[in-house]
This record gives C-alpha cells, sequence and structure tokens, in this order.
C-alpha cells in the first residue's frame, strides 16, 4: 500500500503538490492528443509516447532549480513538458510553453526548434533543455560535458540526464559515467527503465536487471525508486541533485516504469501479455497520486476533477495553435545549419599580407616547426580566453601523442589541459557538452582512424545540434585529429578520413600544409563558433616555416581562403596537407620541362574556396586534384564535381585524380609508400591532363 502523503514530511505546499499532479496530467493528455494526431496522420513522423512514466520527469525536474540543466531522449515529450511548465511562472508563460511544444510536433515553425527537429530532437536551450536525441543513448555525453563546463565555470548548477534502459547498455552509458565519477562531476543520470527497449524485455538484454547496481562499478551512490511515485522519484533525485550541487559528483538512479503506448504508433505491442499491462496500469501514477491528495486532505476531490478539465482546455488550445500555426518558409531551409560569422574584407587582405611576408621570411617573420605552431595556438588561445581548454589522450604531462600539447600542462595545470580515459565517444561527446554551455573546448582524438569511435557525438549531435534546435545554440568546439601515412604504422594509424567529415552539414573541416597555416587556423578555429574538425598531418609536425613575429604574432588564418602556394599558367592543382608539399615538387621539377603549375592549397575544405579554384582554372583550362585518401568517395572527387557542375566551359580536359589506393593503408614501406601518390605519380597526373 502507498503511504499517505504528510505535506510537511516531503516539503511540499499544497500548491506545489498540486502542480505535480497537473504536469502529470498535462502529459498524458498530451500524449493521448499526440496518439491522435498521429494516427489522423496529422502528426507526421516519429512519437514515442510518454503516457504511464509521467511521475519519472515530473518527479525528477520538481527536484531542480529553475538553472539547472536537462538532457532527453526520442520519448523526451514528458521531459520537455516538466521542464518547461516548472520554469513557466504565470498561465501565459504555461499555455506558451504547451503550444510551441505542440507546434513543434507538428512541424511549425512556432514549434521550439522551428519545425527543425520535431518529437525526437525537441529542446529548449535557452531555458537549459539542451534536448532530445534520435541516437539512443547519444544525449547522455552531451549530459557529461554540460556537467564539466559547470565544473570548469564554477557554477553549483547541476544536469539532469534521462535515458532508457535500453540506452543503458550503449558505450556512452558506460564512458559517461566513468568520466563523470572520475571527474565528479555534477550529473544525476537517470534510468527510466520501462522494462523494454522497444520489443526487447530487460531481462533479454542485461544479465543483471537493476541497472543502479553498475553505479557501484563506478565508485558512484546508485538506486533503485518506484518510478510510479512521483514523491519517491522526487525524493531521490533530490538527495542526488544534492550531492551533485555540494560538490559530491554524479548519481544512478533507475526508475522502475512502464510506457502504456507501443513502442511507436505502429507497435502492436505482441511482446506484452494484458495481464502485465494490467498490473501496471493499476499502479497508474496520476489517479492513484489524486487518491493519495485526497485521502491526506490535501485537496479536495472537486479540486482534484476540475484540474483534469482545465488540463483538456490547455492542450485543445495548444492543438489548435499548432494547427494554426503557418509551417516555417521553405527559402530558410539551409538557415542554421551554421553558426553565422562573416570574416572583414580586412581581416582577409591582412592576411593575405601576413601570408606573403612569411612565405618571403625575413623581418617580421619567426621561424618554427608546424608542432610549435600548433603549441603556440593553442597556448595564446587559452592565454586569451579563459573559457578554452584541451582534453584527450594524454594530451597532460606527455604533450599529445606527437608532442602537439606539449608544455601546456606545466602552465595551465590539470583543469584545463585535461588527461581523458581512452573513450573517444565522451571525448567527443564532453566537447559537444561542454560547448554548448558556453566552454571552448579543444578534443584531441589521437589518430582520425579514431574518429569513427566519436562519430556520433561529433557529427550527430555537435554538427546537428544547431540546426536541429532551431538555430538556439552554438557548438563552439575544435576537435583536433592527426591523419595521413608515412611511419608504417598501417591501416588503423594512417588513414585519410576528412571525407567522412565533410560529408556532415554543420561541421568545418580543416586541413593546414604548413607552420603559418597551422597556427593561423587553429586560432581561427578556436574562436569560430561552429565545430571544427582539425586534422593535422602526422608527416608535418616536423616541417619548418615562417610565422608571424612581434605586433602581427596574433593573427588568425580566416576559414574558406584558398592558399596559391605557386603562381602557374598551364595547370591547376588543387591540393591539401601533406600533398601540398609533393604537388610543390612536382611542379617544380616540371618548370624544367617547360610546364607551368599554378598550386592552390585548399587550406579549409569546409568552408570550401571555390572562388580561387575558379579563378585559377579559367585560366588555366586543366585540373588535377591531389589526395592521400582512398580515392573512392574521396574529397577531391567532390571537388571534381562541383568544378564539372560549376566550370565545366573552362575545362580544355577532363579532371584528373591522384589519390591513394583503394587498399588499408599497408605498414611495409614499399607498399606503405606505393599507396599514397608520390611526387611521381603527380607528375604522371599532370602529363595526363595536358595530354
Ligand atoms: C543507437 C540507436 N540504436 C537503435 C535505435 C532504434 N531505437 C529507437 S528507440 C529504441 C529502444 C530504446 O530503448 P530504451 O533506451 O529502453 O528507451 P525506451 O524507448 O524504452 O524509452 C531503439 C532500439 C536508435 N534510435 N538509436
Ligand atoms: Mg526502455
Amino acid at each position: 500500500m502507498t503511504k499517505t502523503i504528510s505535506l510537511k514530511e516531503h516539503d511540499l505546499t499544497k500548491e506545489q503538490a498540486l502542480d505535480l499532479l497537473r504536469q502529470m496530467w498535462e502529459i498524458r493528455l498530451f500524449e493521448d492528443k499526440v496518439y491522435d494526431l498521429l494516427g489522423r496522420n496529422v502528426i507526421k513522423g516519429a512519437s514515442h509516447l510518454y503516457a504511464g512514466e509521467e511521475a519519472v520527469a515530473v518527479g525528477a525536474i520538481s527536484a531542480l532549480r529553475d538553472d539547472d540543466l536537462i538532457t532527453s531522449t526520442h520519448r523526451g515529450h514528458g521531459h520537455c513538458h516538466a521542464r518547461g511548465a516548472s520554469l513557466a511562472k504565470t498561465e501565459g508563460a504555461k499555455q506558451a510553453h504547451y503550444d510551441k511544444m505542440m507546434a513543434e510536433l507538428c512541424g511549425r515553425a512556432t514549434g521550439y526548434c522551428l519545425g527543425r527537429g520535431g518529437s525526437m530532437h525537441i529542446a529548449d536551450v535557452e531555458q537549459g533543455n539542451l534536448g532530445a536525441t534520435g541516437i539512443v543513448g547519444g544525449n547522455i555525453p552531451v549530459a557529461t560535458g554540460a556537467g564539466l563546463a559547470q565544473k570548469l565555470l564554477g557554477t553549483d548548477q547541476v544536469v539532469l540526464c534521462f535515458f532508457g534502459d535500453g540506452a543503458s547498455n550503449t558505450g556512452n552509458f558506460h564512458e559517461s559515467i566513468n568520466l563523470a565519477a572520475l571527474w565528479s562531476l555534477p550529473v544525476v543520470y537517470v534510468v527510466e527503465n520501462n522494462q523494454y527497449g522497444m520489443s526487447v524485455p530487460i531481462d533479454k538484454a542485461a544479465a543483471k536487471l537493476d541497472i543502479a547496481d553498475r553505479a557501484c562499478a563506478y565508485g558512484i551512490p546508485g538506486e533503485v525508486v518506484d518510478g510510479m511515485d512521483v514523491l519517491a522519484v522526487r525524493e531521490a533525485v533530490g538527495r542526488a541533485v544534492g550531492r551533485a550541487r555540494s560538490g559530491d559528483g554524479p548519481s544512478l538512479i533507475e526508475c522502475k516504469t512502464y510506457r502504456w503506448y507501443g513502442h511507436s504508433r505502429s507497435d502492436p505491442r505482441k511482446y506484452r501479455t494484458k495481464e502485465e499491462e494490467a498490473a501496471w496500469k493499476a499502479r497508474d501514477p496520476i489517479p492513484n497520486f489524486a487518491a493519495r491528495l485526497v485521502e491526506a486532505g490535501v485537496a479536495t476531490e472537486a479540486e482534484v476533477d476540475a484540474l483534469e478539465e482545465r488540463v483538456e482546455r490547455e492542450i485543445e488550445k495548444a492543438t489548435a495553435f499548432a494547427l494554426d500555426s503557418p509551417t516555417p518558409p521553405v527559402e530558410e531551409l539551409e538557415l542554421y545549419v551554421y553558426a553565422p560569422f562573416e570574416w572583414t574584407e580586412t581581416d582577409v587582405a591582412r592576411e593575405r599580407e601576413l601570408r606573403e611576408r612569411c612565405r618571403a621570411g625575413g623581418p617580421g617573420t619567426r621561424q618554427v616547426q608546424f608542432r610549435e605552431a600548433i603549441q603556440e595556438a593553442l597556448r595564446e588561445e587559452m592565454k586569451r580566453d579563459p573559457n578554452v581548454f584541451v582534453m584527450g589522450e594524454d594530451v597532460g604531462l606527455y604533450g599529445g601523442a606527437y608532442g602537439a600539447t606539449r608544455g601546456l600542462f606545466d602552465e595551465f595545470g590539470p583543469e584545463r589541459v585535461r588527461d581523458t580515459p581512452i573513450s573517444e565517444a565522451i571525448i567527443g561527446g564532453a566537447a559537444v557538452g561542454a560547448a554548448m554551455c558556453g566552454m571552448r573546448p579543444v578534443a584531441e582524438i589521437m589518430y582520425v582512424d579514431f574518429t569513427p569511435l566519436a562519430m556520433d557525438q561529433i557529427a550527430n549531435q555537435g554538427a546537428k545540434n544547431r540546426y536541429m534546435f532551431g538555430g538556439k545554440t552554438t557548438v563552439p568546439m575544435v576537435i583536433r585529429t592527426e591523419g595521413g601515412a608515412g611511419r608504417s604504422i598501417a591501416a588503423h594509424h594512417s588513414q585519410s578520413l576528412e571525407a567522412l567529415w565533410t560529408h556532415f552539414p554543420g561541421i568545418y573541416v580543416v586541413m593546414p600544409s604548413t607552420p603559418y597555416d597551422a597556427k593561423g587556423l587553429l586560432k581561427a578555429a578556436i574562436r569560430d563558433d561552429n565545430p571544427v574538425m582539425f586534422i593535422e598531418h602526422k608527416m608535418l609536425y616536423g616541417v619548418e616555416g615562417y610565422v608571424p613575429d612581434g605586433e602581427d604574432a596574433d593573427y588568425v588564418v580566416p576559414f574558406g581562403v584558398a592558399d596559391v602556394k605557386r603562381e602557374g599558367s598551364d595547370v591547376t592543382v588543387v591540393t591539401y596537407s601533406r600533398m601540398v608539399h609533393r604537388a610543390l615538387e612536382a611542379a617544380e621539377r616540371l618548370t624544367e620541362e617547360g610546364v607551368s603549375v599554378e598550386v592552390i592549397d585548399l587550406r579549409t575544405l569546409k568552408p570550401l574556396d571555390m572562388e580561387t579554384v575558379g579563378a585559377s582554372v579559367r585560366k588555366t583550362g586543366r585540373v588535377v586534384g591531389v589526395t592521400e585518401a582512398y580515392k573512392t568517395g574521396s574529397f577531391i572527387s567532390e571537388l571534381a564535381t562541383i568544378v564539372q557542375e560549376q566550370l565545366f566551359d573552362w575545362l580544355d580536359a577532363p579532371i584528373v585524380r591522384v589519390a591513394a589506393a583503394d587498399v588499408p593503408v599497408p605498414m611495409s614501406e614499399p607498399l606503405e609508400d606505393a599507396a599514397i601518390p608520390s611526387v611521381e605519380r603527380i607528375i604522371a597526373g599532370i602529363r595526363d591532363v595536358l595530354r
């Protein structure tokens, strides 16, 4: 039997108790309405309904302060609802919140995410709801990163992270909780164990049925709670929030609960028996809580009934608001992919002048290695902006696998130069969450070959959150990584995977070839409000070059400005990173034969400077694209298509691609050499295009 409620014991006023009931009714009736609208095809797409689980979201969020944060899941209406409802202090603000939620589900311009996110990606970042995710478990690292930001910023705000029993079997769960425990981050992990991950019951997905038991493996408190009892959830989460706020680190709270509807609308629920459903429904969190309030004399039956009727009217109003709202204008399709930032003509002109000065060397310049250029950029940006910090595997005392962070640990200490566990997903995800909360992380993934381990976090969350959430957030993070062949370390440490990253909208891709470019581009990347994949070639770290000195030492290289590394009139070679050096050597050798080759270093693949490429192609009429990446699907293939689309009339010959062989990069030196473009192969490519 449930305990009689004592408001005093639960530290609740009557208004607060009734508000918990009201919020649960709001979620229930909202979800019933969504079910109806889905059935009539008014709401399109997937909506995973939260009915049955209301006590979890409402109880947990009621334990938060207004400035705390949440992250949510594909079954996120309840979380979004409770967070928004608890922050809205007037009836008008509450109605506006329901309106924006319903409008978002209906794909309208007035929705929380302006119709970009819909049910599975609903968010209200401006009010501390860092968003839902369609990737099961995808929000757990983001929440952890948001917790890291609170720690670094010195706030006492707490992050509440909701996820399902299914999500607790993803690597994200383990990597996140390990890191949060290690760094004592203020995150409360709330598992909504509704007994199923789609159709698969918990006992077919995990050998141990209480997910909270896993907490002890990470040395944090874990607790199982009756997720059908709003006060039990509120209390357990309240204790965990208290620990997090006072610096005692994360907790794992498992709420046993049940969803009333199928996984999604198309689910006939064949995997559940009628008896099982009936047993859970007898424990319905809403009428049970209402009865307890009446029984304890907190509210009358009439008050409770009036509440339900009022909620019905609110949801009807929200539905009418949504259906009367316009859909987003298609002309605005591309709005919000990138945070706006325009380099001025003056920036570009100044950089051109500095570039020329450094190409020549001499007064006002200084010679450094590529590795030192990276170190200098990091050091200068960390000094300039206290929100810049570095994290990754072995970036601390060791100084990074290639020494690019050497010296930073001594200068800035372990808080701002953070060695991480070998957990690429959480390195990427913590960067996303921290960046969404005002930090400027520079996260190192040791090799580009390992970036696929973090791909969900960087590409699905980091690159897309701004767009999916209606332009209401920015993700100013830099992922630094090392790519390329040349050290006989074979197929897991030698690839050029930039094309994977140029494929995703919402992330820039930068590949410098000289110390000058590396320093200026890295500083620009750190200052940019967009996610940046910054790929350094491992064979370039020892290369020397000139950087501006004196009063020009603090310079940036604007994104989307290619550098003509050598002028020529017969052929345009377009390339980037290490291949720039080989292309220049090829060009030099061909001079002896009277062939004049222009070499364009793209510097940033995204944004791409087609203006510079176009001007060159109009002059030469012949293009060779050179890349160290596998030929199939390489970025140079994309470039060839763009040239063909935009400059076909100026072409005098088919475009030639000189790329790596489509074989995993082999270890043995002669094989490795044969796999990637040599100077000779570039010369052959140039001869081909001249035929
Ligand atoms: C990474 C990933 N794998 C699979 C899916 C497909 N899928 C969506 S929800 C779901 C079940 C998730 O179960 P759980 O985490 O328990 O959440 P619940 O749906 O029960 O709330 C699955 C398999 C997905 N969206 N993302
Ligand atoms: Mg589940």
